[in-house]
């Protein structure tokens, strides 16, 4: 139809001028992708060459695979190519609104120049805590069903026991209570010496605030090397302490939809541990990391407000910012050091749940630099095996002032602003 030929049209000039075209009045609902029944309609375009055309059935796979209801789709030459042949393809359609970002990195796999036409162009964000059932995309870099690299991938009994503790959190749902795990004795073993050998080397390797708060949840929380605490008891402490709660995650998020829980003082815990033949680092977040890396740190107040402010700014941020927000996050909430009475110590959870990378982020091996943001923002990271270098903060304050201006300056489009009666997120219009 014609209005479809207008948008392929409006499509084309726009990306021939390399800029967006100017939109209506910037008023905070424009940027909002129109929702209905959780579902939005997506405009889609993309190319694929003249000998890829076999690539054809793998993007209608990729629609196929997220139920996208096709309203339309054409074809016409791709302008911008060289060869005549290769066609450009526009497809409108209605998907959740919550898979929209994944189903664009899928097709990002199998075509060239995806892009979205610009009256859409701001991912979905979830607006109420119950949205955060539907922040669940996972991605499958470690899973020891399908890495050879890692430790369980030989171990059928590991598998078994890792797929049925990924159940409880595939099907838990906001505000049921948190799903009790019965672990076994290998399992305890596991953790009593991941427990013991970094007990040992806190005192001189972590922060103050991490090595007070351990010590409130051994004496409330049961945290001791004898039993693993269950994220139900440590969630109920952190709610007391710092508004924090946890809520059960299969494995590694996508970083959109892990930032995207903490605006709502909710973080994603697993609940799984660590292969027994691997104590002392595991490249993969487990219940070990989450306990004794995260949770400590959570219950400190300011450090809290801090983890909230990097998910509030996550919201509805593009692509390339949600890729800046995870790297300053790993290199600060996961892998930080901080200067405390003129010593380095640590404050990144990914640190204090590894003894063997908390003694090596400490010794003169690797590299520091102070911490900046703007130069943190963009450093390549290692997620596999010990950071080649490491960003020291001026102290703990420091670093998170420097955060929280940096992730101010982020969003330009719109604000939000975090209800806590109705636990709701609100979209404000920049003043
Ligand atoms: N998912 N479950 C889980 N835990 C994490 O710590 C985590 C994640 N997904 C992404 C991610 N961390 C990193 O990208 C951070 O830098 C945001
Ligand atoms: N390397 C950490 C550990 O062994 O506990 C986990 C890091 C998760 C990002
Ligand atoms: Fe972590």
């Amino acid at each position: 139809s014609s209005r479809k030929r207008s948008l392929i049209e409006d499509a084309r000039k726009e990306r021939e001028s390399g800029a967006p075209s100017p939109g209506p009045s910037r008023c905070a609902d424009n940027f909002v992708f129109e929702e209905k029944d959780g579902k939005v309609t997506l405009s889609i375009l993309f190319a694929l060459s003249h000998e890829k055309n076999a690539g054809l059935s793998k993007t209608t796979k990729v629609f196929e695979t997220f139920g996208a209801n096709i309203h339309h789709i054409e074809t016409r030459p791709a302008i911008k190519s060289k060869n005549v042949e290769d066609l450009e393809f526009f497809v409108r359609c209605e998907v959740h609104s919550s898979d929209t970002d994944v189903l664009i990195n899928s097709l990002k796999k199998v075509a060239d120049d995806v892009r979205t036409i610009a009256e859409e162009n701001v991912p979905w964000f979830p607006r109420k805590i119950w949205d955060l059932d539907k922040c669940n995309h996972l991605i499958t870099k470690y899973d020891p069903d399908l890495d050879h690299e890692h430790p369980g991938y030989n171990d059928p009994e590991y598998r078994k026991r890792r797929t049925a503790i990924s159940e409880l959190a595939f099907s838990y749902k906001q505000g049921e209570p948190l799903p009790r795990v019965e672990y076994t004795p290998e399992e305890v073993a596991t953790w009593k010496e991941v427990y013991r050998t970094l007990s040992s080397i806190y005192p001189t390797h972590a922060c103050r605030q991490h090595l007070e708060n351990l010590q409130e949840l051994e004496k409330q929380c049961g945290y001791g090397e004898s039993s693993i605490p269950q994220l139900r008891d440590v969630s109920n402490f952190l709610r007391e302490r710092t508004g924090f709660q946890l809520r059960p995650v299969a494995g590694l998020l996508s970083a959109r939809d892990f930032l995207a829980s903490l605006a709502f003082r909710v973080f994603q815990c697993t609940q799984y541990i660590r292969h027994s033949s691997t104590p002392m680092h595991s490249p993969e977040p487990d219940c070990c990391h989450e306990l004794l890396g995260h949770v400590p740190m959570l219950a400190d107040k300011e450090f809290a407000q801090f983890s909230q402010e990097i998910g509030l700014a996550s919201l509805g941020a593009s692509d390339e910012d949600i890729e800046k927000l995870s790297t300053l996050y790993w290199f600060t909430v996961e892998f930080g050091l901080c200067k405390q009475n003129g010593a380095i110590k640590a404050f990144g959870a990914g640190l204090l749940s590894s003894y063997g990378e908390l003694v090596y982020a400490l010794s003169n091996e690797p590299e520091y630099r102070p911490f900046t943001p703007e130069e943190c923002a963009v450093q390549p990271y290692q997620d596999q095996t010990y950071q080649p270098v490491y960003f020291v903060s001026e102290s703990f304050e420091d670093a998170k002032m420097k955060l929280r201006q940096y992730s101010a300056t982020i969003r330009k489009a719109f604000s939000v602003r975090y209800d806590p009666f109705t636990c709701t997120v609100e979209v404000l219009d920049q003043p």
